[in-house]
């Protein structure tokens, strides 16, 4: 049996649910707010670093989203999410080293959490940080678009792959935020790509909304 634990909102909770629904594994849900200050004593006996996710399987603990997706992929049945090609290879797990080291920031703290999220729970954008998130955002973009595989998924050969579900959480967040759509809309390939991984089952199913705070800003 499969316990998934995480953060409704967590970008990296929805790479490990889209997986998983790729994958066609069930699973159960307990949710954990890391940004909580009373996150319970239980949880982090599982995650030392505090962080969300983390996937227990049976007796089997496991924490650090690109890991859980791998086991996830390796473990069970269903379509294979690491491409045959050693070159598509290498370039899914580059594609997803990029997002975790240059992407998450940016795309996700500085803009999504500042100019959507914050302002829904009734906190003021730093608009600052909104400027420092777009500028890294653009050039993860660019970045993404040089290798990004034409026509398909990101990483090529046709086949869908871990990259494809480690970034379409990422990219929702950032399009969120109405700077972030005409940045997507810039990257030819990207854009192309972006407009069929969002109408993956896997990726509507997994859509957590948004908060309705009490007092929304804006
Ligand atoms: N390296 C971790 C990163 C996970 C991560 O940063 N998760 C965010 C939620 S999207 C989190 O737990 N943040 C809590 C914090 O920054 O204190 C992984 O790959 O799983």
């Amino acid at each position: 049996m499969i316990v998934l634990h995480g953060y409704q909102y967590s970008v990296y909770l929805r790479i490990v649910r889209m997986v998983l629904a790729e994958k066609g594994v069930p699973y159960s849900r307990v949710e954990v707010n890391p940004f909580a200050s009373d996150m319970p004593k239980e949880y982090l006996e599982l995650h030392p670093f505090r962080r969300v996710p983390t996937l227990v399987h049976d007796d089997y603990l496991l924490y650090e989203t690109q890991a859980i997706t791998r086991y996830v992929d390796e473990a069970f049945p269903g379509p294979s999410l690491q491409p045959k090609h050693a070159r598509h290879r290498g370039r899914m797990t580059q594609i997803v080293s990029i997002i975790d080291s240059y992407g998450y920031l940016p795309m996700v703290r500085q803009v999504f959490s500042q100019r959507v999220f914050g302002p829904r729970i009734g906190r003021l954008a730093d608009e600052a940080q909104v400027r420092s998130g777009l500028e890294g955002s653009s050039r993860v973009l660019a970045a993404l678009e040089s290798i990004a595989a034409p026509d398909g998924p990101i990483a090529g050969g046709g086949e869908w792959s871990l990259a494809d579900f480690h970034l379409a959480p990422m990219m929702a967040y950032l399009t969120a935020a109405p700077e972030g759509e005409p940045l997507v809309a810039e990257c030819g390939k990207l854009a192309a790509w972006w407009e069929l991984v969002r109408k993956r089952t896997s990726f509507r199913e997994t859509d957590p909304g948004l908060p309705t705070g009490e007092k929304p800003i804006g």
